[in-house]
């Protein structure tokens, strides 16, 4: 891709005070038809991502442009990373594995193709793989990721595919800027380069966007977020995908790490903070058409958005059964219609309760040690990042993820677990709560000291059902100060 495009623990909404998610309520003026076009898109909803499942088939290895933050040569099967695919499929190996996911996970709604290169420069594998799921799978909604450049002469046949959800990279609207983050481009049989380049790239970009716009197609726009070279232009790539008519925008961080091999990872470019990125999406302001809980997936993902369920089903592992697709079928109609009446009480339940009070309770941030980024399933000491979350009496959201050098690297002398410890603490800054699986004693006392509360008591819960109960407990104890009193962060 281009680009960053458990079984589900789905629980009966409750009346409590704070949910898991209710900040997908902004979505809730749209018409009817277009709400139904979205419930089921882990994406393009964010009370549906808790709920409904999403797999990518790697079909499409060539890309038709570089970018500086992409390496689609190096590959770690546990890491989650656009690009990054463990196995290439044939689209006839893609269309077994999407059904025999399918059969496995009824939660199953999207199946997308989102590299690990670029699906319009891979056209016949992908309209093959395409064509066959729109066969075999009909249920199923189908979804692509470009960066854009061959857009404009696909639409039609998109469109012939069913294809009702587009996302396009684009990164910046000025070409100046364009030449600093794509050095080339494959153009009519010629690779050009800097500014002509970019130039080309963001015109189809725009005219892609405009028009599937005009043929009815939900868009969502992707940005990378690179300090020092489009965050302060990603407020005006905003506003110009906004007025061409763009369902969403989805403003991801920067992944560069010299590990990866990418231009901007071996040349020093910082990924941004979470600070940076709820900075610039604020500056946009687009309120419920910014997608915030994007997870920057595999090219080969399976699963709810955060999950990588793609080992267990590799092509080296058929189903155990032929697939009976119907019966799948069959199945997960009955259960997406079970989390659809679940979605509507608590819609309902949302519509009943009087206006929340005035945000007098400041939020709650906390961190989460996760090896599997769905459950607390990790120790303190050996996680190379912490996912981050703030809780609110609006529901709970993903921040981002913040690196930390891993706190038990073997034995150390007083003054190295001292320094791993004051390393520890600096990727925790702002956090009221470190949720794990497991802690020892002297890290423990370090975050007490520091104000951090740790907590190990729900261990291998689903995340965000621990931060629910944990934001309760603060919220019952009267451990929330007003905003004015007390801000972190
Ligand atoms: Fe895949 Fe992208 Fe379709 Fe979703 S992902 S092709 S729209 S089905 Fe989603 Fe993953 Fe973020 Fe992409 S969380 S990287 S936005
Ligand atoms: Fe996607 Fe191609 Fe850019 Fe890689 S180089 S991020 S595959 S558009």
């Amino acid at each position: 891709m281009v680009a960053y495009c458990q079984p589900a623990h789905a629980t009966a909404p409750s009346a409590c005070a704070v949910t898991r998610d209710d900040h997908s309520a902004v979505f809730e003026h749209l018409p009817d038809a277009v709400r139904r076009r979205i419930e089921t898109h882990p994406c393009y909803s964010e009370d549906a991502h808790h709920y409904f499942a999403r797999m990518h088939v790697a079909v499409a290895p060539a890309c038709n442009i570089q970018c500086h933050y992409c390496n689609r040569k190096y590959d770690c099967a546990n890491e989650s990373r656009p690009g990054v695919a463990t196995e290439l499929l044939t689209p006839t190996q893609a269309v077994h594995k999407a059904l025999a996911v399918a059969a496995a996970i009824p939660e199953l709604a999207v199946v997308g193709i989102a590299g690990p290169g670029d699906p319009l420069a891979n056209p016949d594998r992908v309209f093959a793989t395409l064509r066959m799921l729109s066969e075999q799978a009909p249920d199923l909604k189908l979804c692509i990721s470009t960066n854009g450049l061959a857009l404009p002469d696909y639409i039609d046949e998109l469109l012939a595919h069913n294809i009702g959800h587009v996302t396009i990279t684009i990164n910046c609207v000025d070409p100046t800027i364009g030449a600093r983050i794509y050095p080339w481009i494959f153009w009519k049989q010629r690779r050009l380069r800097g500014r002509e380049a970019a130039e080309i790239l963001l015109a189809r970009q725009l005219e892609g966007l405009e028009r599937l716009v005009a043929r009815d197609v939900l868009v969502k726009i992707n940005s990378v977020l690179i300090p020092g070279v489009n965050d302060a232009h990603l407020p005006e790539v905003n506003r110009v995908v906004r007025r061409k008519g763009a369902f969403l925008h989805n403003i991801m961080p920067l992944i560069a790490r010299p590990e990866h091999g990418t231009y901007f990872g071996l040349t020093g470019r910082r990924e941004p903070d979470i600070e940076e990125l709820q900075a610039v999406r604020e500056r946009c302001g687009t309120g419920g058409r910014m997608m915030r809980h994007c997870r920057q997936c595999r090219a080969d993902a399976v699963g709810l958005l955060g999950q990588n369920r793609e080992t267990e089903f590799t092509a080296a592992k058929p189903a155990a059964q032929p697939i009976d697709y119907s019966a799948a079928a069959a199945k997960r109609a009955q259960v997406h219609a079970a989390i659809r009446r679940q979605l509507a009480n608590r819609r309902a339940i949302r519509e009943a309760q009087s206006p929340m009070p005035a945000p007098s309770i400041r939020p709650l941030r906390v961190a989460v040690a996760t090896q599997s980024d769905s459950l607390i399933d990790a120790h303190f000491g050996q996680v190379q990042a912490f996912l981050l979350y703030e809780a609110t009496s609006a529901g709970v959201r993903l921040l981002g993820r913040r690196a930390v050098a891993p706190y038990c690297t073997g034995p150390a002398t007083c003054d190295e677990e001292k320094s791993r410890l004051e390393r520890a603490l600096q990727a925790l800054q702002g956090c009221d709560v470190l949720l794990c699986a497991k802690i020892g004693i002297i890290p423990w006392k370090g975050l007490e000291a520091a104000g951090i509360q740790p907590d190990s008591e729900h261990a291998m819960e689903p995340i965000e059902d621990a931060i629910v109960a944990v934001y309760q407990e603060w919220l019952t104890a009267g451990r929330l100060a007003p905003v004015t009193q007390r801000l972190r962060g």
